[in-house]
């Protein structure tokens, strides 16, 4: 399994956590996607690794804007 970590900015509630969770868990060959609202971290687990551009598209979608990734 892999992991790989984002900054996701704009976030402020649950819903916002839900709907991130949400659209990055629906990205082809994503296993697991978790979301910690006070740090804006986004960690995504995936079996093998999945283009960043993927991620960041999904988060998009939801709203909200990766600002970095680690
Ligand atoms: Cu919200």
């Amino acid at each position: 399994m892999t992991t790989s970590t984002y900054t996701v900015k704009g976030m402020t509630c649950g819903h916002c956590v839900s709907s991130v969770k949400e659209e990055v868990g629906e990205v082809a060959g994503v296993a697991h996607a978790e979301v910690d609202l006070a740090t804006g971290l986004l960690t995504v687990t995936s079996e093998d690794p999945v283009e960043d551009a993927a991620i960041i598209a999904a988060v998009e979608v939801a709203g909200y804007e990766v600002v970095n990734r680690s």
